[in-house]
């Protein structure tokens, strides 16, 4: 009746707890959970779940975390409320890690740049820890049915948790979900690659492996000259010439493509695949980390390119066709109908299913969140509002692939 089917020749699975939803930033903050909730409606409402084995992800251990995060760290963000963080702030091993003022700063930080003020981008909200430490089991699990050859893709929607340090929250991320995952494949893989699709710079990935020739990353982001304000579109590297630390081994292991505003689907996709092909053919990995971050699609609320769900999916039907095992994780994405479009879409391409453009409003608990007719009410042809000028005029392809000559 759905017309649903299961792949024919690999296994994919899908690992989510639906605890994550409820969690709220704040009341403006610009990530909203509840965009999870959205997309397990879509992936549910169109039958998904009888072409993948699904998983109700366990929070991750704090052993597992401290495989990349300073102890200090995670004991905070095991113990860390609304309620707890004043107490906290003054415990010593903590209060070493509270950053100094700097006069840019708009909100009071604390220990590891978390923060109650409002506005805060790493604001500490009830249940924090409950969902940082869900979205890295989810992640976790996933990566084990790889490992073990259980799976051939897996997908983790609520991860992709690029921004975050060894000590230090940042960009609305606290664990580094990537990270921990790419240290548990390098015990059985040789080379992990790592792609990000984000809008942003996937710089805490990037960071983490800086000395490691064995992961290679490769973001695509926004990047562009100080604004009037004097910031960088956030984080403010990524720079063409940053290709991973200098005079270690792990230089030439970095590749980061920075892209002007208003990039559209031709440009994006002959970009994407010229790069990303060169990359897999001169590097080789064993296996692949896509960060599917859907704040890269056009009318998003922070992003500031133009790119519609069809060509978003097509990056992960692109690397889909590698074969190699897969992860498939989330990031940003701050318009929630659009998010769910595409996460959904991309689901449906890796287990081989076309999903029908008519959205099953009558069987979806929030079909008002996809019937708006100024919205788009189909899957994958909202028309998008294209409020980022197209400053990419014509990308300079030739000179980025022959970065990657070396
Ligand atoms: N101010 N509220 C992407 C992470 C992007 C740093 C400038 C905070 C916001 C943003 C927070 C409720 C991923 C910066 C921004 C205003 C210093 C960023 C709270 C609106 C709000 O209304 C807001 C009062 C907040 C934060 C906007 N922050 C927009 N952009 C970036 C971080 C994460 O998508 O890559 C992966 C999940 N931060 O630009 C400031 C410099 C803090
Ligand atoms: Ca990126
Ligand atoms: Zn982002």
């Amino acid at each position: 009746e759905h017309g649903i089917t299961r792949p024919k020749g690999h296994k994919v699975s899908f690992h989510y707890n639906s605890r994550v939803e409820d969690m709220h930033f704040g009341k403006t903050h610009p990530m909203k959970p509840w965009r999870l909730t959205l997309t397990k409606h879509l992936v549910l409402g169109y039958g998904l779940q009888y072409a993948m084995d699904t998983y109700e992800a366990v929070a991750a251990g704090k052993d597992q975390v401290r495989a990349f995060h300073d102890p200090d760290y995670v004991d905070f963000l095991a113990e860390v409320s609304p309620d707890t963080f004043p107490a906290l702030c003054e415990v010593e091993r903590y209060a070493a890690h509270i950053p100094e003022r700097t006069p840019q700063d708009t909100v009071d930080l604390g220990p590891f740049n978390l923060s109650t003020s409002p506005g805060a981008d790493c604001p500490v909200f009830d249940g924090m820890s409950t969902y940082l430490f869900l979205y890295t089991g989810a992640t976790l699990a996933a990566t084990n049915q790889l490992v073990t050859g259980q799976s051939d893709v897996a997908i983790n929607w609520s991860g992709g948790l690029h921004h975050a340090h060894k000590s230090e929250a940042s960009g609305f991320c606290y664990i580094n979900d990537i990270v921990l995952s790419i240290i548990d494949m390098l015990r059985v893989y040789p080379r992990v690659l790592y792609i990000d699709i984000d809008v942003h710079h996937g710089d805490g990935v990037e960071e983490a492996f800086q000395r490691q020739p064995r992961v290679m990353t490769l973001s695509y982001h926004r990047y562009g000259p100080y604004d009037e304000t004097g910031h960088r579109f956030f984080p403010g590297s990524g720079h063409l010439n940053d290709v991973g630390l200098k005079g270690t081994v792990g230089e030439h292991f970095a590749l980061n493509v920075p892209i002007a505003s208003g990039i559209d689907d031709r440009q994006y996709t002959t970009l994407f695949q010229s790069v990303t092909g060169r990359a897999i053919e001169a590097f080789k990995p064993s296996a692949i980390v896509l960060q599917c971050g859907a704040d890269s699609l056009g009318g998003d609320r922070l992003g500031q390119f133009n790119l519609n769900i069809k060509a978003h999916g097509e990056c992960v039907a692109f690397v889909k066709k590698t074969r190699l095992p897969l992860l498939i994780l989330g990031g940003g994405g701050y318009t929630a109908r659009n998010v769910a479009r595409a996460w959904c879409h991309e689901t449906a391409l890796t287990t081989d299913n076309t999903l029908p453009e008519k959205i099953p409003l009558d069987i979806i608990p929030r079909p008002e969140a996809f019937s708006r007719k100024s919205h788009g009410n189909g899957l994958l042809f909202p028309p998008f509002p294209r409020t980022h000028p197209n400053d990419c005029k014509d990308i300079d392809l030739e000179f980025m692939i022959k970065k990657l000559d070396h």
